[in-house]
């Protein structure tokens, strides 16, 4: 309830925009039209806190988190944003009405799908929490044309569709030219002596306007607007003739394509360096945007930028933005002159990095020739760092070339953006306890063992206003009335449901709920899919980015071996299960793609055999999302969190889950492992090898499947389905390349990297498991409930305040309206 909102003003505020907006009366009003209005009506509501939220920060002088990133997940906005100026009831109301429903009309909105997957989304849920915390917080990132493209599915295979989210234009933006910044690329540096002392000068390069774009986040229930800022690029003087009378016609052309490209589109890649050009300019067009902005708003208010770090810090999400390094470091030295230890005391005190993933092909390596190309000054700046980062190494290490060899920042042709990173932060954090102890122990051992003291962990998070109270009303409602509605902004509370899982009153409602949720992603699949799945079955839930080591592969081949048991035994004892599958695969990832393929195959076949009396069920859910997400969490009974140990980072999708009662069929991999540490072994379906067997074969050169395939039978035989047409009668070998690549009789790279055949049998298992226990409806509901109510831990609200007490150390604001 938000005492202070004025139904009739809002009304009045909806009726009017859709006129002055669109010429229209409220009845002639499109859905479309009918949802810019209330979104305008929103901001409307918010702009005076939005503004006094800026004030307070600026009154009270407080430092100020800038959290750096390429990706935002943000998703819908409006469903949100009222969620959290705690209106919704009365806005339904409102609408209603006018003769609108509240969901359909938050269905007009794109995603802002500024994201991948996991990186983009925690940086999306990072943000609300800072706001809900009442801490001061810019999210800086890049306004892409097209954020991540639209998955169709045709003929079983992914097509992507360019995201045009900006085609409507986007309500809760607010363009602020007043604070466009200057970006320079290419060129080269000229040395300037005036008075005996060096200027570095860049020249002949091409400029680009960055203008931000600003978007509100909003707290919940607490006045705090804080803001994300996005970068869009403009050329720096429109075209003009002026330019070619001065001879530079070329350039001015050039400037405008750069700035038309730069921020296109965002990279579709999820755990996976690209390493293009024109990704190198996206990162320093942001960066370069954001820093200069930072220390101009620093200096409006002080005078001295040696103590820069004590109003500002900035979080870089991943090395995508590790630019800020060297960025921060010219602009102190050759624009507020200070020498090179001032500066680099100052950035070093600034700067702290994140890490989300060991998985080496994901690590950023810019080869010098184009680094230096493109930003002549900085690869001078990073060669210095380099070199005295080499020094400190040698007065460490003695006579140790192997360290310098591994530990150099510049090697090898290539400029190393993680170790440049850890050298000039001064906090590297990982995102799960596993995943830590992994970077400590194993990859990143030997700049742990140098600087101890900067590595620590902060487990992963998401916030429980998006992910239950929006995206699962029944089940919040129901919390709430069970243990009041504190869980909204302290998740911990929610332990008191614990009491309420043994009784079977509260569990047969809790049954219930997840039966109307199934009910709603079944009719959501009805009309995407057409297939008719039964919301008395199983709900067997994986969405998340396609990715070898995610094992996607892993469920779709345990699918394919449990219709041919059904087929041999089609009496066999079984529950229905529905498996669920959404996932994008990056544009350029083949085999990701054919799995994709794959699914849908097996999916065809199994889903119009009339023969097994529709037990087994499978769906791939074209284009998963935010705003399909939400639905999809509440609707599951189990979640597939079954990466090869070692490889998840963490993993937020299985929180996300947990919070909406489903049971984790998983492995001791990210951030499971604090899952179950919190609800129980006994409450989750755990199997497979440990991170520490996976990395003692990994260090040993591997396994042999040919082990496996030859005295499995039940194994060969799936495989052998790859390759002799069972699901693709028309093209025999359009599975080849997957059963390569477990069994490698033909391919270059090792087989089975992943540990799918390794690990099948006991995944078999756990899957038999779960089969047993859900015909146990009570055990089941209680499990499910144990699950949310241990779920407290793995709110963001819980991850930001470690980052402030451990690395940022902010000061909470309030704001009075
Ligand atoms: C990545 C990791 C996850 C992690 C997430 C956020 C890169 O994203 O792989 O394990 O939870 O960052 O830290 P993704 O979920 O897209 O794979
Ligand atoms: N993509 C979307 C749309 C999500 O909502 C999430 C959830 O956190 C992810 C990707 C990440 O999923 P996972 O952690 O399972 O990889």
């Amino acid at each position: 309830m938000n005492k202070g909102f004025d139904k009739a003003t809002f009304k009045r505020s909806v009726i009017d925009n859709v006129k002055n907006m669109f010429r229209r009366t409220i009845d002639e009003a499109t859905p479309q039209q009918v949802f810019q209005a209330v979104a305008f009506a929103v901001k409307d509501v918010i702009i005076d806190e939005w503004i006094a939220s800026h004030k307070e920060y600026e009154k009270k002088d407080v430092k100020t988190v800038y959290y750096l990133s390429m990706e935002f997940l943000m998703g819908r906005a409006l469903g949100n944003n009222i969620i959290n100026i705690c209106a919704h009831d009365e806005i339904k109301e409102v609408l209603d009405e006018l003769g609108f429903d509240l969901n359909m009309i938050e269905d007009q909105e794109p995603d802002a799908a500024l994201g991948n997957g996991g990186l983009g989304r925690l940086a999306a849920c990072f943000l609300d929490s800072l706001a809900t915390l009442g801490y001061p917080a810019y999210g800086c990132g890049i306004r892409y044309r097209y954020g991540m493209f639209k998955q169709k599915i045709e003929n079983g295979y992914q097509i992507e569709v360019p995201d045009e989210w900006l085609k409507d234009g986007n309500p809760f933006e607010i363009r602020r030219p007043e604070y466009a910044q200057e970006v320079k690329f290419g060129g080269y540096v000229r040395i300037e002596n005036v008075g005996g002392v060096n200027h570095f000068v860049q020249d002949g390069y091409q400029t680009v306007r960055a203008v931000p774009y600003d978007l509100p986040v909003i707290g919940y229930g607490n006045n705090v607007v804080n803001t994300l800022r996005i970068w869009d690029a403009e050329p720096v003087n429109t075209f003009n003739l002026d330019s070619f009378d001065r001879g530079d016609y070329q350039k001015a052309v050039e400037q405008e394509n750069l700035a038309k490209t730069i921020v296109e589109v965002l990279y579709p890649n999820d755990n996976h360096y690209a390493g293009k050009e024109l990704r190198l300019k996206q990162q320093y067009f942001f960066i370069s945007a954001s820093v200069q902005r930072a220390i101009t708003k620093y200096k409006e208010k002080h005078e001295d930028i040696r103590k820069f770090h004590e109003k500002v810090v900035f979080q870089l999400n991943d090395t995508h933005p590790t630019v800020a390094i060297p960025e921060l470091m010219r602009i102190l030295l050759d624009e507020e002159g200070l020498t090179w230890e001032e500066a680099w005391d100052v950035t070093t005190r600034t700067c702290a990095y994140t890490n989300h993933t060991i998985m080496s092909e994901a690590l950023e390596k810019w080869p010098i020739e184009l680094f230096s190309r493109l930003l002549p000054r900085i690869y001078q700046i990073v060669e210095e760092i380099n070199r005295r980062f080499q020094n400190q190494i040698q007065s460490m290490y003695p006579g140790n070339q192997d360290k310098l060899r591994s530990m150099s920042i510049i090697y090898d042709g290539q400029v190393k953006m993680a170790y440049m990173a850890i050298a000039a932060s001064f906090s590297v954090n990982g995102v799960a306890r596993l995943h830590t102890e992994i970077l400590k122990n194993q990859e990143l051992k030997d700049f742990y063992q140098m600087m101890p003291e900067k590595f620590n962990n902060k487990t992963n998070g998401i916030t429980q206003r998006r992910f239950l109270l929006h995206g699962n009303p029944l089940l919040a409602d129901w919390v709430t009335s069970k243990i009041g509605d504190e869980w909204i902004t302290d998740l911990p509370h929610i332990k008191k449901l614990e009491i309420y899982a043994d009784d079977e009153k509260c569990q047969q409602e809790f049954l219930n709920i997840k039966y109307q949720n199934k009910i709603r992603l079944a009719k959501y699949i009805k009309e995407h899919n057409g297939i008719d799945v039964d919301p008395r079955s199983i709900f067997d839930v994986q969405v998340k980015r396609l990715h070898e080591y995610k094992r996607q592969l892993m469920n779709i081949l345990h699918v394919m071996y449990l219709y041919n048991q059904l087929k041999d035994n089609p009496e066999m004892d079984m529950v229905p299960r529905t498996f669920i599958f959404g996932a994008k695969a990056a544009a350029g990832y083949k085999r990701a793609k054919l799995t994709i393929k794959l699914i849908n195959s097996v999916a065809d076949v199994i889903n119009n055999d009339k023969s097994i009396g529709g037990k087994i069920k499978v769906v791939f859910i074209e284009n998963y999302r935010v705003s399909n997400a939400e639905l999809i969490f509440a609707a599951a009974d189990v979640s597939e969190q079954i990466s090869t140990a070692s490889k998840e980072a963490s993993g937020t999708g299985n929180m996300k889950f947990m919070l909406n009662g489903a049971l984790t069929l998983g492995t001791m991999d990210g951030a499971n492992v604090e899952i179950v540490e919190e609800v129980g072994q006994e409450y989750a379906f755990i199997f497979g090898m440990s991170s520490d067997e996976v990395i003692n074969y990994e260090n040993n050169g591997g396994y042999y499947p040919m082990d496996i395939f030859n005295n499995d039978q039940e194994i060969r035989r799936v495989l052998m389905q790859l390759i002799n047409g069972y699901y693709a009668p028309d093209n025999p070998e359009l599975f080849r390349d997957i059963y390569n690549s477990l069994l490698n009789t033909k391919s270059s790279d090792k087989a089975d990297t992943y540990f799918i055949l390794k690990d099948f049998r006991s995944y078999a298992q756990a899957h038999e498991r779960v089969d047993q226990a859900f015909r146990n409806e009570k055990w089941w509901a209680k499990a499910a409930i144990l699950n949310i109510s241990g779920s407290g831990k793995f709110t963001s609200d819980r991850t930001i305040e470690e980052y402030v007490r451990d690395i940022w150390h902010l000061e909470k604001v309030t704001v009075e309206m």
